[in-house]
Formats: C-alpha cells, structure tokens, sequence
C-alpha cells in the first residue's frame, strides 16, 4: 500500500495528515482555514486520494503559516508514499476547464524541484482568503516532494474558479503521473536508473 503519515508541530501550526495514494477520493480535511479545507477536499477527490487531515495553526495571524505547513506535510506524504518510485508514469498532465477557466496543469515527478507558477489572479482575496498563498502552498510542496510541476492559466477571470481549477487539474496530473503502469511494475522511468 503506498501511503505515508505525517505529523509535524511547530509553534505556528500543529498537523496530522494521512495519505494514500491508491485511494477513492474520500477527503477529511479540517484546516481551520476554509477555503483550503475546500481545495483539498476536491484534490482528493479528483486525484483519488485518500487524505485525513487535521490542523491547528496560527489563523489569529493569518492563514500563511497554515497553508504553508500543509503544503510542507502533503508533499512529504507523497514523497515518503511514493517509495522508490519503481513502476510509475512519472509524467502527468491535465487540461481543467472550468466555466470561463482553463488551467494548463503538468507534472514531471523527476526528483528534482521546480515549480512553474503562471497564474494571474484577478483579486488579491477569496473570501478571507489571500490568494497569493496558493503560490507557497505549491512551493512547499515541491520542497518536499521534488518534481517539476506547473500550473499555466490559459484563460480565465473569477480568482475562485482560477485556483480550483489549478488545484483540481494538478490533482490530475499528480494522479496520472503516480499511477502504476501495467507490465512496468518493477521498472523506474529514467535512463539513469534512479529518480533523484
Ligand atoms: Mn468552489
């Protein structure tokens, strides 16, 4: 079974997250922030995750330490879940319309890091949300899992509908790159023999 649970404490948040990456999309998130609760119950769902999350922060402040940490915890669960990386895709890639929106989502889990934000938004603020922590949320999470991973907004201009759609496309993408294929299950995707 390929899943890997986290907890980390700091002063600023306290989380415990599980993972498993062969899931059903079944997503039990409580953040203390809202709108992330909302992006990572679609990104389980849509990446067919299993993910448990709880998470005590520092939300008096504001949300950053939060859905920094989060980002830090998720990507350390994908990491350790992926093991060896023997058998997967490796590449993944989804194109998430939504409304007016179009998100060009790809992912290279290739053990090296670089995050490819190109996404505009619109309003500063989602609710009591400040969008620009989607951008750290991402961030941590290549840190911790290294992969290059892009997000690119093709069209769009409702800042809600912007980050879902990221969120929910590199869901797809993270799926169709940890997939299993069939008949290569003992084989890592790289002429160099080894992801990392
Ligand atoms: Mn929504």
């Amino acid at each position: 079974m390929r899943t890997a649970t986290i907890e980390r404490r700091t002063t600023e948040t306290q989380i415990t997250l599980t993972l498993a990456l062969d899931g059903t999309g079944k997503g039990d998130v409580a953040t203390g922030c809202g709108f992330l609760d909302h992006m990572l119950q679609l990104f389980a769902r849509h990446g067919r995750f299993d993910l448990t999350l709880r998470c005590t922060g520092d939300t008096w402040v504001d949300d950053h330490h939060t859905v920094e940490d989060v980002g830090i915890c998720l990507g350390r669960a994908f990491r350790q879940a992926l093991g060896e990386m023997r058998g997967i895709a490796r590449y993944g890639n989804f194109l998430l319309p939504m409304d007016e929106t179009l998100v060009l989502c790809a992912v290279d889990l290739s053990g090296r890091m670089a995050l490819g934000w190109q996404m505009n938004f619109p309003s500063q603020k989602v609710g009591a949300f400040d969008t620009e922590l989607c951008r750290e949320f991402w961030l941590a999470f290549v840190r911790e899992c290294p992969c290059s991973l892009h997000a690119v907004q093709m069209a769009g201009d409702n800042t809600h509908h912007l980050i879902e759609a990221a969120f929910k496309g590199l869901a797809r993408a993270l799926s169709m790159a940890a997939a299993i294929v069939p008949g290569q299950e003992s084989e890592i995707p790289s002429t160099k023999g080894l992801l990392g």
